[in-house]
């Protein structure tokens, strides 16, 4: 998961080098944020609603254009690595504890990292993006199978860039979304699975009663998922034009099946997570 986006500025050698930023920003309301001092470096970062920057003093200061900040950069550095850009420098931990990696896509330097968590610091419970060992059904409708195609192919990816092995992916075709809730939830309640995906394609100029399926195909989803207690991802795509849906299915608005996938792996873990003893669940 990202957590936050971090755009550093290295302004000089020494602590005192970054005061007057650090005052001025003060002033104007930023935030602080994380702050590191080691070895001689210092990096404070001053935060916005959303989004913020990172003064640096360093003698030799890392040297991106952006710095992402993960919940978990190893999951994303194996994402990377099939992706064939450049690396810059190979994920490792940091002297500071957390773990890094840069890459460089068409000239922008780009970090990511995942702070080390601090024992008794943590933000909360959370799940690996590691399907390994874990079984999917995905329920896609052929209603608008152009569409749909291009939201199963993003969720397979996602799927299997996270682990999931072939033999481990069931894949059901239902002729239309209305249909979705009550074949996913046929295949949750056989307890195989741990998670459902469910991909469809609901076009407003398609029908008057767009609105009808598109309530029920979420209402039904949504009530499959509490009721069985399996994960439900939810990529099904409730659009006014077709235009809008092809733009969510892999060009502009990147590709919510892939969204879904991901969050089917995450959702899978986290279930399992939550129901340890150490997180209130079943002793
Ligand atoms: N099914 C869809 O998946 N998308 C649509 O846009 C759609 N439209 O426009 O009507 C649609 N209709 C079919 C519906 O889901 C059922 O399959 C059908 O009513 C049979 O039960």
């Amino acid at each position: 998961m990202i957590r936050s986006v971090i755009f550093p500025r290295v302004l000089g050698k020494s602590l005192e080098d970054l005061q007057p930023a650090l005052e001025l920003f003060r002033a104007l309301g930023f935030a602080p944020g994380n702050e590191w001092h080691e070895g001689g470096s210092h990096g404070v970062e001053m935060l916005a609603a959303s989004g913020g920057v990172e003064f640096i003093a360093a003698p030799d200061a890392p040297c991106v254009d952006v710095m992402v900040e993960l919940s978990d950069a190893d999951a994303a550095w194996q994402i990377i690595k099939k992706l064939g850009v450049t690396i810059r420098k190979e994920i490792a931990d940091t002297a500071y504890g957390a773990r890094l990696f840069e890459v460089e896509v068409s000239g922008l330097r780009i970090g990511f990292l995942t702070y080390a968590k601090q024992p008794g610091k943590t933000r909360g419970l959370e799940a690996p993006l590691n399907a390994a060992g874990k079984r999917f059904a995905i329920v896609v409708s052929r209603f608008n199978s152009f569409i749909t195609e291009r939201l199963l192919d993003g969720a397979l990816q996602a799927l299997r860039q996270s682990g999931a092995m072939a033999d481990d992916i069931t894949i059901v075709h239902v002729p239309g979304a209305f249909e979705i809730p009550a074949t996913a939830r046929q295949l949750a309640e056989t307890k195989r699975y741990h998670a459902i995906v469910c991909i469809g394609c609901v076009l407003r100029g398609n029908t008057l009663h767009y609105e009808v399926i598109a309530n029920e195909v979420t209402r039904g989803v949504g009530q499959s998922a509490q009721e069985t207690g399996v994960p439900h991802a939810f990529g099904v795509l409730t659009c006014d034009t077709l235009e809008q849906a092809i733009n969510r299915a892999g060009l502009k608005a990147g590709n919510k099946g892939f969204e879904a996938g991901v969050t089917a792996v995450e959702m899978a873990r986290l279930r399992e997570k939550v129901a340890e003893p150490a997180a209130g669940g079943k002793r």
